[in-house]
C-alpha cells in the first residue's frame, strides 16, 4: 500500500535520521512496550494529579513522517537549560529533583476583564491536551526534535479575556531562591521573564506544555507547565510559568535584559542573522556526532506558517 506524503516544511530531511540499528532497536522495543506502558500509564492516573490530560493522542497535523527521528528522551530530559537550578546542562535534573510543582496555579493580570488565578490541572481537564513533534532549536546552536504534550496558548487567551488595548502577553517564572539554588546568582534579573506580540501568541503552533514523551513534564523540563514557540530560539519557551500579564509595552524579557545585542525581543530562527559571537547558519542535532552539522532553517521550518505575521519588518534589526 503507498502512503501519500505531502512534505511540509516541519518534516525533517532523510539526511537526518538516526543509524539504522538504532531504528530498528527501538522498533523492537516498542512494540514490546507498547501494552505495558498503557499500563503503566493507566496506574499512574489513579495515583496523582499530576497525570491530568495523559494518555495523549498525537495530532497527526504536527507530526514527522519520520517519526524515528525524534531525539532520544534521555537528551531532551537530561540535557537542559534552567539557569535557575544550575548553568550546567547535565546537573539540572539532579539539582530539580525534589522541588515540588504541584498544585501550580498560573495568575493572570493586566489588560484582562477580569484577572483570576487558575489551576493548571483545572486547566488541563478544561482544555484537553495533545502530543506535537516540533522542531527545537537553542540559540547555542544545537536542536532537538521532540514530542511536547498540550493545549494551544489561544485557548487560554479567550478565556482570559483580554481588552482590545492588549497587545502584549508577558510570561513570569517562579520566584524561589530556597528551591532553586541558581536563583541565588543574583547577576540575573530574576524572575525568568519572556513575552510574545498578541498575534504570535495566538497562532495556532504556539503551544502551552504540560508534557513530553507522553507523561507530565519532569521538573527539569519546566514542570508543570512552559511555552513553546518552535520557530523561535529555546530561550523564548519559558519555563515553569506562574504569572501571565496582558500588556500595551513590549516585555522585557531576562535574556534581553542582560544582553540586548544579543539575544532581541523576537528571536525568530534565522540562519541569516548571526549571534555577534556566532554563525547561527547550521545546527548540531542532540544525540548525533559531535562534528555532524545541519543546516538552519528560517523561521526553523516553520516559514510557510509565520512568516506572515513579520511581513514589512526588517527581520535583521528586529532579531
Ligand atoms: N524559566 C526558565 N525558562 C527557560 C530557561 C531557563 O533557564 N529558565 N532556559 C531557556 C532555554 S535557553 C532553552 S534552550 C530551553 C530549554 O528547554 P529544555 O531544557 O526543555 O530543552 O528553555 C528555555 N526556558
Ligand atoms: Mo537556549
Amino acid at each position: 500500500m503507498t502512503q501519500i506524503r505531502s512534505n511540509k516544511s516541519w518534516e525533517i530531511p532523510e539526511s537526518l535520521a538516526v543509524d539504522e540499528a538504532d531504528f530498528w532497536n527501538r522498533r523492537t522495543f516498542l512494540k514490546g512496550a507498547g501494552l505495558m506502558g498503557t499500563t503503566l500509564l493507566l496506574c499512574n492516573h489513579q495515583l496523582s494529579a499530576a497525570t491530568a490530560g495523559f494518555p495523549s493522542q498525537r495530532n497527526p497535523k504536527y507530526n514527522l513522517i519520520e517519526a524515528e527521528k525524534i531525539t532520544e528522551e534521555k537528551y531532551v530530559t537530561g540535557y537542559n537549560n534552567f539557569y535557575e537550578f544550575s548553568l550546567d546542562k547535565e546537573d539540572v535534573k539532579d539539582k530539580a529533583k525534589h522541588w515540588k510543582t504541584e498544585p501550580w496555579s498560573i495568575e493572570i493580570s493586566g489588560m484582562v476583564q477580569k484577572p483570576s488565578t487558575l489551576d493548571v490541572n483545572e486547566l488541563i481537564n478544561e482544555f484537553g491536551i495533545e502530543q506535537r513533534v516540533y522542531r527545537f532549536r537553542c540559540v547555542e546552536a544545537w536542536s532537538m526534535i521532540v514530542p511536547w504534550d498540550g493545549f494551544p496558548l489561544r485557548k487560554l487567551i479567550e478565556k482570559a479575556q483580554p481588552l482590545s488595548s492588549a497587545k502584549y502577553i508577558k510570561f513570569i517564572s517562579f520566584d524561589d531562591p530556597e528551591e532553586a539554588p541558581g536563583m541565588k546568582n543574583r547577576s540575573y534579573p530574576w524572575p525568568y521573564t519572556e513575552g510574545l506580540r498578541m498575534d504570535e501568541a495566538l497562532h495556532e503552533l504556539t503551544l502551552m506544555v504540560t508534557g513530553v514523551f507522553g507523561k507530565p513534564l519532569p521538573n527539569q523540563n519546566g514542570a508543570p507547565v512552559r511555552l513553546m514557540v518552535p520557530w523561535k530560539y529555546g530561550f523564548k519557551s519559558i519555563k515553569s510559568i506562574q504569572k501571565i500579564e496582558f500588556t500595551d509595552q513590549q516585555p522585557k524579557s531576562l535574556w534581553n535584559e542582560l544582553a540586548p545585542q544579543e539575544y532581541g525581543f523576537y528571536a525568530n530562527v534565522n540562519p541569516e542573522v548571526d549571534h555577534p559571537r556566532w554563525s547561527q547558519a547550521k545546527e548540531r542535532p542532540i544525540g548525533s556526532w559531535f562534528f555532524q552539522k545541519i543546516p538552519t532553517q528560517p523561521f526553523n521550518g516553520y516559514a510557510e506558517e509565520v512568516s506572515s505575521l513579520y511581513k514589512g519588518m526588517d527581520l535583521k534589526k528586529n532579531y
